[in-house]
Order: structure tokens, then sequence, then C-alpha cells
């Protein structure tokens, strides 16, 4: 395909770049950490968009060149803002064939080291697609990634097809929980009781009475504590849907209403204005 042909000197070209979407703490929205999602602006093609052209790596073998640029941008970026005194961690997303690859463990840690950044300030965000390939070749490579200090989050949980059974095994670090869980949240009728919901951040309750996870928000959230992990919600577009994941439990968020991946020098200023006094 055109695509696949043109994806071959695009990186070489400088034609990608790294967009940074904020994870922020709740309820205070403080940006504590960010997803690196990869960006290409083909002269004449335009914005090629990721759900596109990275399956489309997948196939043609392209897909380890990218990821380890994706890897080296993104320690890159974080080294320079470790340096500057902001406590902040970044994930990339790792395709299920990345992982597979043996020399994939040996190509984290090596990025790691050239830019001198602390192995746990890298996250590595898995899908449930790499699950489905092969379990048990995925709790060894996740092991071994772990042992050189890395986290790991399981991506998009709950969007598919991975079992509690499953999410059990996993030796992983944090849940980020699909936008699909945070879309089923709604606002419950008024019983009288007093808010479970701390609203803070100068966030107003959408009508009357407290706003309620959907019932599998709540579950999950519950859930992935009770697992010992860190929780992250994901696709958060609206006020309703943050004071609800809040109310679940959820103390990390991601998604529209505290923006979407801008380029490093805008998450640099997002950082800079968190953490500047008053
Ligand atoms: O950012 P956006 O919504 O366009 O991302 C679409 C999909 O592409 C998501 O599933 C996301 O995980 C994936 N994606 C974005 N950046 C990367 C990347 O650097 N590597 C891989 N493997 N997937 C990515
Ligand atoms: O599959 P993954 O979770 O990696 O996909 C990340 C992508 O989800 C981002 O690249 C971004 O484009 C998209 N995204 C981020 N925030 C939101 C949101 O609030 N709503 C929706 N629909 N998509 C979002
Ligand atoms: O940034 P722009 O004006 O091109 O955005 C066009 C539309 O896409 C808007 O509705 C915006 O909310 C949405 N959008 C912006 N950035 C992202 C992104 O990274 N991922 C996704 N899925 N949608 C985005
Ligand atoms: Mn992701
Ligand atoms: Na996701």
């Amino acid at each position: 395909t055109t695509i696949e042909h043109e994806l071959r000197g695009a990186i070489d070209r400088g034609e990608v770049h790294l967009a940074f979407q904020p994870v922020v703490i709740m309820p205070s929205i403080r940006p504590v950490g960010a997803e690196a999602l990869i960006r290409w602006h083909h002269p004449v093609l335009g914005a090629v968009r990721p759900d596109e052209f990275i399956p489309i790596a997948e196939e043609c073998g392209m897909i380890a060149k990218i990821g380890a640029w994706v890897l080296h941008q993104a320690c890159h970026q974080l080294s320079r803002w470790l340096a500057d005194g902001h406590d902040v961690w970044v994930s990339v997303n790792v395709s299920p064939r990345e992982l597979h690859a043996a020399e994939y463990v040996d190509q984290v840690a090596d990025a790691l080291r050239a830019h001198r950044v602390p192995p746990q300030r890298l996250v590595l965000e898995v899908t449930e697609q790499a699950v489905a390939i092969d379990l048990d070749e995925l709790i060894k490579r996740l092991r071994a990634l772990r042992a050189i200090g890395v986290r790991i989050a399981l991506d998009d949980f709950g969007s598919g097809f991975s079992s509690l059974g499953q999410l059990r095994r996993l030796p992983i670090d944090i849940l980020k929980i699909d936008h699909s869980l945070v879309a089923e949240t709604e606002p419950s009728v008024d019983h009288g009781l007093a808010p479970l919901v701390t609203l803070a951040g100068g966030i107003e309750p959408s009508g009357k009475g407290k706003t309620q996870g959907g019932p599998l928000v709540d579950i999950v959230v519950r859930l992935g504590h009770r697992l010992g992990l860190e929780v992250i919600a994901e696709g958060v577009t609206n006020q309703r849907e943050q004071a609800a994941v809040q109310g679940a439990g959820c103390r990390f968020g991601q998604g529209q209403l505290f923006g979407w991946g801008v380029p490093a020098e805008h998450f640099e200023a997002l950082l800079d204005a968190s953490t500047s006094p008053g």
C-alpha cells in the first residue's frame, strides 16, 4: 500500500513526532504523567492516524524500528523533565509484536541507560491483545521487563478478551480502565444521603444527587486496588465522569477533560505551571 511504502522513510524524513497526553491526579488535576502517542504528518497524505498505520507497521515488520524510535524519544523527553526537577512518569504503548521479539527487553534497558532515566519513571502499556497471543510467554516477558525496574500498565482494560483469572496472573503495576467503562457512568437520583464524592477543584455536581459510577467502573477500580495496582481512568470527557470515577476511588485520570496529546514543549509548560508557586 501507499502507507506501507511511505512509512518506510517517515522517521528518517522527520515526519513523525510524539504527542504527550497528560495523566492527572484527582481531584487536584495536577499532571503526574504522560502517555506518549505517535503522530505522523505526511506532506501529501496529511495526518495519518496510528490506528491506521500501526497495524500496517506490525504486518510489514516496521514496528520494531518505530517502537525503538518511540522509546528513545520518550526517554529523551523524560530525562529532560526529570533534570528540570519534575516528578513525572512517561508511558509508551507497546505492540504485541514488539513484546514478542526476544531482544525487546535489552532495547528497553539500552534506551533507559542511554538517556539516564531511572527505570521506574518509564511505564510500558500492553493491551489485552498481547494476552490473547500466549499468556505464559507474556508473563515471562513482563517479568523480565519488571526485573529491570520499569512499570507495566494493562491498557484498555474492560474493552476485550482477558478474563479476571488472567488479570490476576499478570505481573503488572497499573490498570488503565477503558473509556467504554468510564462512559458508562451516569448520574443517579437523589436519595437524600450525604454525597460520597468530595467535589473539589471547581467541580459542580451535574444536577442534583451524587454522581455514581456505572457498576463496572466501581468493580474494576476495587478489583485493581485489591490486586495492589494503581488505577487510571481513561477517556474522561466531562466533569460528571470525573466525579464518578473519583467516587469509585480512582486516583488517576486521563482524557479529553484534562487535555489531548500535546507536543513535548506544551506538556513541559503544563508541568511548569503546576509546580510554580501560588
Ligand atoms: O492516539 P490515538 O488515539 O490516535 O491512538 C490510536 C491507537 O494507536 C491507540 O490504540 C494507541 O495505543 C496506539 N498508539 C499510539 N501511539 C503508539 C505507539 O507509539 N506505539 C504503538 N504500538 N501504538 C501506539
Ligand atoms: O488505546 P489507547 O488507550 O492507547 O488509546 C489512546 C488514545 O485514546 C489517545 O491517543 C487518544 O487519541 C484517545 N483518547 C484520549 N483521550 C480520549 C478521550 O477522552 N476520549 C476519546 N474518545 N478518546 C481519547
Ligand atoms: O485538534 P483538532 O482540532 O484537529 O481536533 C479535531 C477533533 O479531534 C476535535 O473534536 C478534538 O476534540 C479531537 N481530537 C483532538 N486531538 C485528538 C487526539 O489526539 N485523539 C483523538 N481521538 N481525537 C482528538
Ligand atoms: Mn495506551
Ligand atoms: Na486505552
